[in-house]
């Protein structure tokens, strides 16, 4: 089993330019504002409060980088966890979105530490055309050493049903409750082993 027994906020940042030094192998959460990115970096290390999370979209305005350490057969991995401002949030400004949006993506690009992309997406929400549009951005622009790791978050807000038409059509995701803390383990174990031990194995999606 793999734990994360260390878990603290290092810094914030507007872009690459004031980001830590890119010395450590990155996670990035990225998604939808109010998909739930801050709740699911709290819930994997089980720490409440870690990443600051809200109801209100557009909780996250800088990218918050946090130290991790995963414990794994008694051996100690350091990687970094970094939450991003939600993609697509509404009530800012259209000069201060473009600008945040352009940073972002600047980041994205520039950031040589990234290794994992998760994409968190809402269980019940899984076609948007934003998402889809992250997820070609992503797929263009990453290097052969990163991945992207697609999952689902919200899945206690779905039916059985639902929840059945869902894996159907993404066989190799994962669904996640950062409320109810189902799957996180799952999620967690992914994301460990593909920073750590697959290599250049394919992404999830
Ligand atoms: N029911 C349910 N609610 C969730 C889940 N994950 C997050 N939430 C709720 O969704 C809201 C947004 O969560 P955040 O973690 O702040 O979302 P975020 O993606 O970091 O949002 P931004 O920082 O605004 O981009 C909060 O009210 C959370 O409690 C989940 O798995 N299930
Ligand atoms: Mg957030």
């Amino acid at each position: 089993m793999t734990r994360i027994v260390e878990a603290n906020f290092a810094t914030s940042a507007t872009g690459v330019s004031d980001s830590l030094p890119d010395d450590t192998s990155e996670v990035v959460f990225l998604g939808r504002s109010n998909v739930g990115k801050s709740s699911f970096i709290n819930a994997l290390c089980n720490k409440k409060g870690l990443a600051k999370s809200s109801s209100t979209p557009g909780k996250t305005r800088l990218i918050n980088f946090f130290n991790i350490v995963f414990l794994k057969d008694k051996e100690k991995f350091i990687a970094r966890f970094v939450d991003l401002p939600g993609f697509g949030y509404a009530r800012v400004s259209k000069s201060m979105k473009n600008e945040w949006q352009r940073n972002l993506t600047n980041f994205l690009e520039k950031r040589s530490s990234i290794r994992i992309f998760v994409q968190l997406l809402d269980a019940r929400h899984p076609n948007l055309e934003i998402d889809f549009s992250v997820n070609e951005l992503l797929r263009k622009n990453k290097r052969g050493d990163q991945k992207i790791i697609q999952i689902f978050t919200k899945a206690d807000k779905l039916n059985q049903k639902e929840m059945f038409a869902l894996k159907k059509d993404f066989p190799s995701s994962i669904m996640v409750s950062n409320s109810k803390k189902t799957h996180i383990d799952k999620a967690l174990e992914l994301i460990f082993n593909s920073l750590f031990f697959e290599g250049k194995s394919n992404d999830n999606i």
